[in-house]
């Protein structure tokens, strides 16, 4: 979910991985007990298909993304589930079975039509291998209308092959089940019928090979399930279970929305007062020269502040959002502003797309036959024409929604005129602090111990919770470049402050973070004095807090606060979390800082060295203010032997969720919840 922070520790790269293409041989049977071959002889095709898995299996991260920190380990699952999908659409399989086994492999069953078996003109081999080994293969065998999904980078599900330890392919098809397994990526033997079956489909089982995914290895169940759930609400009517086989206790989820879209933003606006009660439901569709583009979308307002538009193309999310989404906005604002100025409910200026948009929850999906993206990860729609057929749809449809529920578009219109009348505060709230210049200009905040260094790439602030850590932080720093800014106990919480930005600027502690920074205050690049990443006086911006309840909270109030007002700073990478350890372990003259109640355990029992009745101590640290400024240097504050997290933005809306949900006004239960993500919440997937 949202934030994620990743472990700023240098990676080893592992050595270039080398690839043995040797000849396949296929058993042909046993002679007086010897196993007999047929070993091939090479033509130009074959090559080139092991040359395209051997550039798979060197260079994983350019097909897949990221071999170390996960995502092309999950990547995997989605090229080969997205082909499952693809029969979905193509009308035959309502029904996608997905298990994370205990050996470490997934496999995929969907009830289609099997992949063909019929033998591929071109290379002399089954179709079914020629997809499972050539990349791009699969786009071959399509008709036009069929493929609408397709894997994140569309590189089928050879690249997966290619990565992986083992894959076997198992077709049920005319009567017939056949299989055929491959070692990376090269088939162990030929395809071959195995017995007979009456049902039909294909089950895809890899396990993805730990030489090349070194750093995360297991497959992550939230993950999975997450972004099944996504591929069900886009996919109304279709199936997908996931049993997770692993560990003491298996589980298991089965997602399946016949509502479609509208039930994906019900459950967006799950923690929400809605405004109204029915998620408004368009669709339309316009033909080009390629085909057809549908357009489906459904849209709801909430009470909330934020607003979470999600955009998809052919089922793929597309996170920057692109021509659907600008398509959209434009119709938007014009519409409800249109019906507001016909029904006179407007007094004063247009209302702004920012104003119409708050506390928008929507998705869109545009089914496209050729669509444009602006980089390999898909993450942006560029094809232009889909501006102006989103536009055109939802202007229209929403012009007969609002005059066929005045009702609601009423409150909508009032909603979008609330929302001005506080952002038209908030900016008066901010001018007059700024002229007096409270927020920049004024010097350099008094509780600001600041580094010698101007160069801002070495300089680093921490803000740190509390008077007494902060003076051990004074005492113990590299004062060169090392500067501290202690807070006193909690900072505003911003997220309950959304219709009286006036607090926020006039709150002490957060006027002193603003000035120290030096960067100002805002998210909005348009406005005089808006946060400027640039110009920040520290490169690093480190969040010192308890490791304890308390220090979650306070450092969920200052994430919250930068991202709320300076969202800059997280999203260009300039944030980060120290991680103060939990223990000391000392044996003699020994001494050992640990982090977590694992390593705790781990070295524990390395210092006993085998004796259980070694006397080791163990100190708790319950807060930073136990240490003296030599321990705080030496465990969390040394550049040369810390670690810290790096908080990271993998998905803006989302964190715009969460943060909604752990800070909002609506939360009886905050505590508790962040006790309960408390783990989470200190490895920063809050
Ligand atoms: C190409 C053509 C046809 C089906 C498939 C591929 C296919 C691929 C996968 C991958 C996983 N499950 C799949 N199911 C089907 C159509 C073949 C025909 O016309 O019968």
């Amino acid at each position: 979910m949202g934030l994620i922070v990743a472990v700023v520790r240098m990676f080893d790269i592992p050595p270039a991985l080398s690839f043995n293409v040797g000849k396949r041989r296929f058993p042909t049977g046993t002679f007086a007990g010897w196993e007999l071959f047929m070993e091939e002889t090479y033509d130009a095709s074959n090559i080139q298909v092991l040359e395209g898995l051997e550039a798979v299996r060197k260079r994983p991260g350019m097909y897949l993304g990221d071999p170390h920190d996960g995502s092309a380990l999950h990547h995997c699952i989605w090229e080969v589930v997205d082909n499952s999908v693809d029969e979905h659409l193509a009308g035959h399989t309502n029904l996608i079975e997905i298990s994370l086994h205990e050996d470490g492999s997934l496999s995929v069953r969907d009830y289609g039509r099997g992949i063909p078996v019929d033998t591929h003109e071109e290379y002399g081999i089954s179709a079914a291998e020629v997809i499972m080994t050539k990349l791009h293969a699969g786009g071959k065998f399509d008709n036009s209308s069929y493929k609408v999904s397709g894997g994140l980078h569309g590189v089928g599900v050879s690249a997966v092959n290619a990565v992986s330890e083992w894959m076997e392919m198992t077709i049920h098809r005319d009567g017939k089940t056949y299989f055929q397994r491959y070692e990376a990526g090269v088939p162990v033997e030929a395809l071959r019928v195995t017995g007979d079956s009456e049902a039909t489909g294909t089950k895809i089982s890899f396990k993805p090979d730990r030489s090349i995914f070194t750093e995360v290895v297991d497959f992550n169940y939230e993950e999975v399930d997450t972004r099944v759930s996504e591929t069900a609400f886009l996919n109304a009517g279709l199936k997908i279970t996931i049993a997770d086989e692993r560990g003491e206790e298996p589980h298991a989820s089965e997602h399946l929305y016949e509502g479609g879209l509208s039930e994906y933003v019900t459950q967006l606006n799950e923690r929400r007062e809605v405004l109204h009660s029915d998620v408004i439901q368009i669709t339309g569709e316009k033909e080009i020269e390629k085909g057809t583009v549908e357009v489906e979308l459904a849209l709801q307002w909430s009470d909330a502040f934020s607003e979470s538009i999600r955009c998809y193309t052919n089922i793929i999310r597309n996170k920057d959002g692109g021509t659907h989404m600008s398509g959209l906005r434009t119709a938007l604002t014009s519409s409800v502003n249109s019906y507001a100025k016909k029904k006179n409910l407007l007094k004063g200026d247009s209302l702004s797309g920012d104003d119409v948009r708050e506390g928008l929850a929507a998705v869109v999906s545009v089914k496209h036959p050729d669509p444009s993206f602006s980089s390999q990860t898909k993450d942006k729609l560029v094809s232009s024409e889909v501006t102006g057929i989103v536009q055109t749809i939802v202007y229209d449809k929403l012009g007969e929604f609002f005059e066929e529920n005045p009702s609601v578009a009423k409150l909508i219109v009032e909603k979008a005129l609330l929302a001005s009348k506080a952002r038209e505060a908030a900016r008066k709230a901010r001018d007059l602090t700024r002229r007096k210049g409270v927020l920049e200009g004024g010097g350099l905040p008094g509780k600001l111990a600041d580094c010698q260094s101007r160069d801002p790439s070495e300089c680093e602030v921490y803000l740190v919770e509390g008077d007494s850590a902060g003076g051990s932080a004074k005492t113990g720093r590299d004062r060169r470049i090392q500067a501290i800014l202690p807070l006193r106990g909690k900072i505003l919480n911003v997220e309950r402050q959304k219709h009286n930005a006036a607090r926020v600027f006039q709150n002490q502690e957060i006027q002193t973070i603003i000035r120290a920074l030096g960067a100002g205050v805002g998210n909005n690049i348009e406005e005089e004095g808006a946060f400027d990443s640039t110009k920040l006086r520290y490169s690093k911006i480190i969040i010192m807090c308890d490791a304890d309840i308390d220090g979650a909270h306070i450092r969920t109030l200052m994430l919250t606060f930068l991202w709320r007002f300076m969202r800059p700073a997280i999203e260009d990478g300039h944030v980060y979390i120290a991680q103060p350890p939990l223990y000391q372990l000392t044996k003699g003259r020994v001494s050992r800082y640990v982090y977590s109640d694992e390593e705790r355990d781990e070295v524990m029992s390395e210092l006993q060295g085998g004796n259980p009745n070694a006397k080791i101590g163990v100190q708790r640290y319950k807060g930073l203010g136990e240490m003296n400024p030599e321990q705080l240097w030496e465990t969390t504050m040394n550049p040369q032997t810390r670690t810290m997290l790096k908080v990271t933005v993998k998905d803006a809306e989302d964190s715009d969720r969460l943060f909604e949900i752990l800070m909002g006004e609506d939360v009886p239960d905050r505590r508790s919840f962040i006790e309960t993500h408390a783990k989470e919440v200190t490895n920063l997937d809050i």
